[in-house]
Order: structure tokens, then C-alpha cells, then sequence
């Protein structure tokens, strides 16, 4: 990170970024180089660039998010380091930036070890790189740190603002601004530079929800700085064993997909490519999509708001978590906290996923009951869900049932359940009952099998790998869903096939998880349409 160049006669360095391989950013490495597809380790990324010309205080660099560590470098210094994947970062670079060829250096790696997050073992491609964009960002001296802005949790006509401002300085004057409604609300901060304002009785404010997804352009401006934000408005709340949104129970209509564009065997990054993904949603007649497993790019996320998506968004604490390491639990909170900071705005955030299969013991109870602290501490007002995979069939009460303390903690239950594939049916799925959190409204977050896109094959010979035996399977669990009273929507795994080191069937599989309702090619199986036609006819 010095990048030292050879001076006298006898020196010389056994390393040079000159003439070295150029990787594009944003973008996971692996897809760029075939020597790198399964590479996990360090690579050095460098770059040479010039302070930007207008600049009116403050600079910073933003990294939206590097997979899976890194240290960053500027002219020679560590400037900062970060784990985690998925989640942004930034550092104030004020002062250490040189008008001219300032140079920056980034040691990324990604070896799984067993104290991150996720872990040793996941289902999905370990992408390493600088996946997604990063930034240099001018403000000036004093500036807007954080807003929240949304709807009281409970009432229709009033808009909660919270602006803080650097430093925490105070007395700064601030406005919230939103010009289509009529509100312009001056304020001042308080001694922690935060300023609030309940703007009570907006009239005219039409809702944000799926079938229109209205936004409204908010401005929010303290001292030489000023944020334009499109906002959406609405009510979110469970009553009994239902979601309701505005006021009106809702079925969702979910579906699940990786941050992967499958054709390009690579990470998704772009707005063409979430567009990409959620037309497919659409399509489907979905309106919700549960952000799998990961808190996935920005781009993603306001996409979805725009065409008026709910999303269910998670960290990666997917399966074998060291529980009982203090440290991890520490970085699973920084996490958490890093995702809802970034999307406390989007109203289309409905679901704060905590975890996916996780088997009860005392430890993980208590992590994830921190990780819902850390959660609230930032946001009270969505709804804390998390996916289970613990239900079985109790052959005495003939009904699947399931015993896990941490489910009085969270608002609406998830469950994971792949019968028909993982486990074969103890009844047929007429007779399948649920009585699962019956005091709560239940999801069924993930159920599926795999086929590879274009087999036919026996309907009900699961190792046919058959679009087929998928059909059918989707049907039967279709048929099982009319026997859980609880049921507020269901998420089908996966919306594409999509690459996964645990799949590696030779002739089926090659290295994709072939559950998708979609291949990796991008032609849709038979279940697709079973999806397809099930949504159309739920109001
Ligand atoms: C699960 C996991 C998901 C996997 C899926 C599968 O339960 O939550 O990440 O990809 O099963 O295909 O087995």
C-alpha cells in the first residue's frame, strides 16, 4: 500500500500494481477472471485519482459494500477497515487528500472463517471483491448525518421527521420540506444536534402501497446542506393472526432471489440489473420480496419501493453461527445496525429479518434477542420476523407443530419447509395440518425442490430432477397451505437457479441450486406458471 517503486540500482520489490491484472468495480471478482471462480483469499485492489475540483468542506469515501473484509489505504495510511459484505461504509478523508494522484489501495478478502457472518458453510456463491459502487462525497462543514421520516406507526395522517446533523451541533436551523403536501416545517437541533418534528394532520397524503406505490419528493435542508429524497407513506401493523397494510389485512405474495444475475454467473450491482430481477417478480404477480440472505444493494431496494414491492430484508446469519462467540455477536449487531440505517427511509421495508434455521439453545435466544436491540434501538416501527425450519409432524396430535422460545419475541413467524423434497410427505397434503404460533400470523418463507429446466419425468419420482415432479410438488404444497389458519403469505424458494458450491450433481445440477421457478438461463419452468396463476386469483 506504499507502492513503493524501485529508486536506486539495487532495490527492487517483488510486487507492482503497474502492469497488473484490472478488475472492474463495481463487480464480484470471481466473474471476471476464470482463474478467480472459486478463489478465496486476499486481492489487492489500487487506484490513482484526483481531489474533485468542487469541493465545500468535507470529503469522505462510501463503500457500499466490500465482500467480505477489508483495510483501506489512502497515500500510504490505513484509513479504515470493515467486515461484513453486504452493509456500507465510509470514511472522512478531509484533510488526507492531495489535489493530484492521491493513491488508494484496498487489501479484500474473502476466506470464510467460523466467527464471520455468514459462516464456514452457505448456499449461495462466496462473491469476493468490491461488489458494489463505491463514492467520493463532498459536504459541506456542517451537514445532514440521518434523517427518519415516515407515518406515525399508528395514525394516517401524521409524518414523524428526525433530522441530525453532524457533530452533534445545535441551534442549527433545519427544514423538512415535502411541496406536495403542502408541509414545510422549520426546526431547530437540540444538544444532540437531532431535530424532531410531528407533523400532524397532512391532509391529502395518498398512501404508499402495491397497487400504487406513491412516493413523495421530500427536502430536507440544515445550515449549507440539502438531501432530495423520494418518500413513500403507509401503515403497517399486525392484529391478531394478520398484516395488515393501510389498514386492510394483506396476503403476501412473496418470492425469494439471490443478488445474482444468474446468465452472468456474477453479482448482481446495477439498476438495469435489479430491474432485471424484479420484473421477473413481477411478472409473477408478487408483492413482496424477501431479500435473500442478505441485505441486498441499494439499487435493489429503491427499485422495489418504485414498483411497489413490501421487502423482507435479513443479515446473512443463515444456519451454523458461532452463538457463543462475543465477538461475532458483536459484528452481527453491527450488522444489523448498518442495514437499518441504510433503509429506515424505504417504506416499502415492511420485515427485519433476523435470522434463517437456527436450533434453540440458550446462546443463540440471547443473540438474537440482542440483534432485535440493536434493531430497535435504531427503528420500533417494522415488524421483526425471523425463518425457522423446526416443524415436525407429531404423529399423536396428526398435526405439524413446532416448540421454539424465541418465537414469543417476534411479530410475525417464518417458517421454512421443503416437504416433498427434504421430507417426504407422513400424509397427504389434504390432511397436512398446521398448529404452528397460532397466536401469530405465519409465512411461509421457503418450500421448493429442484428440476433442471427443460427434463420431464415421473411427477412423483423425486430424483427425476424433473420440471414435473417440481409442478407437482408445488401443487401438493399449495394444497397443504388451505390447512394453516395462520397463514398471512408464502415465499417460494427461489425465483432463478442460482450458484452454489453445494451443488454438485453432475448431470442436474454443475454447480446451481436448481430450485428456481426460473433457470439460470432465464426460461421458465412448469411451477412458474402454478406461482403465476395462484397469485392472480388471491385478492
Ligand atoms: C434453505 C435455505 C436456503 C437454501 C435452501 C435449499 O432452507 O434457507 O438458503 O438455499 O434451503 O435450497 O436447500
Amino acid at each position: 500500500y506504499l507502492n513503493k517503486k524501485p529508486a536506486g540500482k539495487t532495490d527492487f520489490y517483488e510486487y507492482a500494481f503497474d502492469g497488473g491484472l484490472k478488475l472492474n468495480v463495481p463487480s464480484d471478482w470471481n466473474s471476471q477472471l476464470p482463474e478467480l471462480k472459486y478463489y478465496e483469499g486476499t486481492v489487492w485492489y489500487a487506484k490513482h485519482f484526483d481531489a474533485p475540483k468542487e469541493q465545500n468542506g468535507r470529503l469522505f469515501i462510501y463503500f457500499a459494500a466490500v465482500s467480505y473484509r477489508c483495510k483501506v489505504y489512502l497515500n500510504g495510511k490505513e484509513i479504515a477497515a470493515h467486515e461484513g459484505g453486504f452493509t456500507p461504509f465510509q470514511v472522512e478523508v478531509t484533510g488526507l487528500v492531495k489535489d493530484t494522484d492521491n493513491f488508494l489501495a484496498l487489501e479484500v478478502n474473502n476466506t470464510r472463517t467460523a466467527d464471520a457472518i455468514p459462516a464456514k458453510s452457505f448456499d449461495w456463491w462466496n462473491y469476493g471483491g468490491i461488489t458494489r459502487d463505491v463514492m467520493l462525497i463532498s459536504t459541506p462543514k456542517v451537514f445532514i448525518q440521518d434523517y427518519f421520516i415516515q407515518l406515525d406507526k399508528h395514525r394516517s395522517n401524521q409524518i414523524n421527521a428526525q433530522v441530525k446533523v453532524s457533530d452533534s451541533q445545535a441551534n442549527v436551523a433545519v427544514t423538512v420540506e415535502i411541496p406536495e403536501l403542502n408541509i414545510k416545517q422549520k426546526l431547530l437541533t437540540d444538544q444532540q444536534g437531532i431535530a424532531r418534528a410531528s407533523i400532524a394532520n397532512v391532509k391529502h397524503l395518498q398512501r404508499w402501497s402495491p397497487e400504487n406505490p406513491r412516493r413523495y419528493n421530500v427536502r430536507v435542508s440544515a445550515a449549507a446542506d440539502a438531501v432530495d429524497e423520494m418518500i413513500g407513506f403507509r401503515n403497517l401493523a399486525v392484529k391478531g393472526t394478520r398484516v395488515y397494510l393501510n389498514d386492510k389485512p394483506i396476503f403476501l405474495k412473496s418470492i425469494s432471489f439471490h443478488e445474482e444475475i444468474p446468465q452472468r454467473k456474477g453479482r448482481a450491482f446495477s439498476e438495469a440489473d435489479a430491474t432485471m430481477l424484479l420484473s421477473e417478480a413481477m411478472a409473477l404477480g408478487c408483492n413482496m420480496i424477501r431479500l435473500a440472505h442478505y441485505p441486498q444493494n441499494e439499487y435493489t431496494v429503491r427499485t422495489a419501493e418504485k414498483m411497489g414491492f413490501l421487502l423482507w430484508e435479513e443479515t446473512p446469519i443463515w444456519q451454523g453461527i458461532d452463538f457463543e462467540n462475543q465477538e461475532t455477536k458483536k459484528k452481527a449487531g453491527n450488522m444489523i445496525k448498518e442495514m437499518v440505517m441504510r433503509d429506515k427511509n424505504r417504506c416499502a421495508l415492511s420485515f427485519w429479518g433476523m435470522a434463517n434455521e437456527t436450533k434453540p439453545s440458550a446462546a443463540r435466544n440471547e443473540f438474537l434477542s440482542y440483534l432485535i436491540k440493536c434493531t430497535k434501538e435504531i427503528d420500533s416501527t417494522r415488524l421483526i420476523t425471523a425463518a425457522f425450519d423446526l416443524v415436525r409432524f407429531d404423529r399423536s396430535k396428526q398435526r405439524f407443530v413446532m416448540d421454539d422460545p424465541f418465537i414469543k419475541e417476534i411479530d410475525v413467524v417464518a417458517i421454512n419447509k421443503y416437504m416433498g423434497w427434504y421430507h417426504p410427505w407422513p400424509v397427504t397434503p389434504d390432511k397436512a395440518i398446521w398448529e404452528v404460533a397460532t397466536d401469530k400470523p405465519l409465512i411461509i418463507s421457503e418450500f421448493g425442490a429442484e428440476a433442471l429446466y427443460g427434463k420431464t419425468g415421473d411427477a412423483d419420482v423425486a430424483s427425476s430432477w424433473s420440471e414435473d415432479y417440481q409442478a407437482q410438488l408445488y401443487k401438493d404444497n399449495l394444497e397443504m397451505f388451505k390447512n394453516i389458519p395462520n397463514l398471512t403469505g408464502i415465499s417460494p424458494w427461489v425465483l432463478f437457479d442460482f450458484r452454489s458450491p453445494f451443488r454438485f450433481h453432475p448431470t442436474y445440477q454443475e454447480g446451481w441450486n436448481r430450485k428456481g421457478l426460473v433457470s439460470d438461463q432465464g426460461f421458465r419452468k412448469k411451477a412458474w406458471y402454478i406461482i403465476a396463476d395462484y397469485y392472480k386469483n388471491i385478492k
